[in-house]
C-alpha cells in the first residue's frame, strides 16, 4: 500500500472509531458518576458522556479530496464547524434526526444522521439535504428544523431562513428571519412551501401534529426585529387553512416572557410537543441576559388535551442546562433543542450545547408529567421561591413525625 493509502486508511479506521465508539450514562442510581455533568444528578434524565454528533462525525467524503494528485497532502478541502440543533422523529424504525451542520463558512445546511437505539452509533446519510428555495426569496441561512409527522400523511420541516435585510443595504450585519416550510415523505425530497407569511419576524416556528378546528396549527415567535424581540411576547400560537400558503392571522401568546425568570428576554418553542393522557409535553427555550451575554435554558410545560393553547402545568425555572465542557463552545452558555422523540413510553431529548455539538439525554413520559405535574410554579419574587421551600421541608419533617 502506498504510504498515501495508508494515511487514508488511518484516517477512515480513526472515524470509525469515533462512529461506533460505545456511548455511556452519566448517572447511576441517580448520582452522577463522572466529571459531566458536574452536579448530582436531576433524576429527572440522564445525561451522557458523549455528545452524539460533532463536526468530526460528518462523513470524510465531504471534507476530503481523495485524489493524490489533486490534494498530495491529504489536507481538508471543505471544513465543518459543528453539528447541532436537530429535529428529530422515529423513520422506519431508526432514531432519525435532521441535524443543523455548519460549515467553517458559516453556513448552515441540513443533513439527516441515524442511529439503531438513538444514543450511538449514529451515521450521517452520505449526501446533506438539497433544500430548494421554491418560489422564495432565496435563503442566505436556514436553521434549527422541527419535524413533526402530521396527521395529514406528510413529514414537515419547519426552519428559520436568514437573510440579508435590503432595506439596510450598508449594515452588513442587518437580517431577517422568516419560517421556511417544507414537507417530504423521504427526507431526501423535499417540496419547498411558501415562508410563513407574518407582519413580524418569525423563528421558531413549530408546526402542531394534529389538525386544530380543521385548520394546520403552529406554534409561533413573533419578533419585532432579528435580535429585538421588542413587543414579541413569547409563544404565540395561530391557526392557518392551508398550509401551502401559510400566514400567521389573530396570533396570540401563550406562553408569555417575564421579568426575572429564565425566559425574561426571549422564549421560544423547541421540538412538537408528545401527547400524553395527562396532556401536551413541551419543551422549550428560555433566554436571560447576562454580563456575559444570553444564557440558553430548556424548560418545560404542558398544554389540555383538548386544548392546545391552555397551559396546565408550569413548572418553576429550567430543566436542563449546559454543564461541563457543554459551557464550551463557540456560543457559550446555550443549551437549545428542537428535536425529541418519544417512543413506548421512553423519551430521547436531543439537546446541542454552545452552538457546537448535539447530545441526547434519556428519560420517560411517566417521569415527565411527574415533572411537570409536581415542580411547584415559579411564583415570581424571591419570598414565593422560600415558601416553596419551606412547604417542601414542612412536609418531609411531617413524615418523620
Ligand atoms: C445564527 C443563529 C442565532 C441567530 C440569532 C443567526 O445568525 O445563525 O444561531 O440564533 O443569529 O442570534
Ligand atoms: C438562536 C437559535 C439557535 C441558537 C441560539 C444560540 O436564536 O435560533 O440557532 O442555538 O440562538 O446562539
Amino acid at each position: 500500500m502506498s504510504d498515501y493509502q495508508s494515511k487514508i486508511s488511518a484516517l477512515r479506521a480513526a472515524h470509525e472509531a469515533l462512529l461506533t465508539r460505545p456511548n455511556e450514562p452519566m448517572t447511576e442510581n441517580g448520582l452522577s458518576t463522572g466529571s459531566v455533568p458536574f452536579r448530582l444528578s436531576t433524576g429527572i434524565y440522564t445525561k451522557y458522556k458523549y455528545p452524539i454528533l460533532t463536526a468530526e462525525h460528518t462523513p470524510l467524503e465531504w471534507r476530503y479530496d481523495f485524489n493524490e494528485q489533486d490534494n498530495p497532502f491529504l489536507m481538508q478541502r471543505i471544513m465543518m464547524n459543528g453539528v447541532f440543533n436537530a429535529g428529530a422523529i422515529l423513520f422506519e424504525g431508526k432514531y432519525t434526526v435532521v441535524a443543523r451542520v455548519e460549515g467553517a463558512d458559516r453556513k448552515s445546511f441540513f443533513a439527516v444522521a441515524q442511529s439503531d437505539n438513538g444514543i450511538d452509533n449514529w451515521r450521517f446519510w452520505p449526501e446533506p439535504i438539497t433544500m430548494p428555495d421554491g418560489d422564495n426569496a432565496p435563503a442566505t441561512n436556514v436553521y434549527d428544523m422541527r419535524l413533526t409527522r402530521h396527521e395529514d400523511g406528510w413529514i414537515y420541516g419547519i426552519f428559520c431562513v436568514e437573510r440579508h435585510d435590503e432595506t439596510k443595504p450598508f449594515d452588513t450585519s442587518a437580517a431577517t428571519a422568516a419560517a421556511g416550510i417544507a414537507r417530504t415523505k423521504d427526507l431526501i425530497h423535499w417540496d419547498r412551501l411558501d415562508d410563513l407569511k407574518s407582519l413580524c419576524q418569525q423563528r421558531n416556528v413549530v408546526l402542531h401534529p394534529e389538525f386544530v378546528d380543521g385548520q394546520y396549527a403552529l406554534y409561533t415567535r413573533p419578533q419585532d426585529g432579528f435580535i429585538e424581540t421588542g413587543k414579541g411576547g413569547g409563544i404565540g400560537w395561530t391557526l392557518t387553512p392551508d398550509i401551502t400558503h401559510a400566514e400567521v392571522r389573530n396570533e396570540r401568546i401563550i406562553f408569555s416572557r417575564a421579568y426575572h425568570t429564565v425566559y425574561e428576554v426571549k422564549n421560544g418553542e423547541g421540538p412538537a410537543p408528545i401527547k400524553t393522557d395527562k396532556g401536551w409535553l413541551h419543551l422549550a427555550h428560555g433566554v436571560r441576559n447576562t454580563a456575559d451575554g444570553l444564557r440558553y435554558v430548556l424548560y418545560m410545560y404542558m398544554t389540555a388535551l383538548d386544548d392546545p393553547t391552555r397551559v396546565i402545568a408550569r413548572p418553576g425555572g429550567w430543566f436542563l442546562v449546559p454543564e461541563g465542557y457543554e459551557y464550551i463552545g463557540d456560543v457559550m452558555n446555550v443549551a437549545f433543542s428542537n428535536g425529541w422523540i418519544e417512543r413506548d413510553g421512553k423519551v430521547f431529548i436531543y439537546y446541542a450545547s454552545a452552538d457546537t455539538r448535539l447530545h441526547v439525554a434519556t428519560t420517560t413520559v411517566e417521569q415527565l408529567l411527574d415533572y411537570c405535574l409536581h415542580t411547584p410554579e415559579d411564583g415570581l419574587t424571591t419570598s414565593a421561591s422560600v415558601e416553596n421551600i419551606k412547604a417542601l421541608v414542612a412536609k418531609n419533617a411531617s413524615m418523620s413525625k
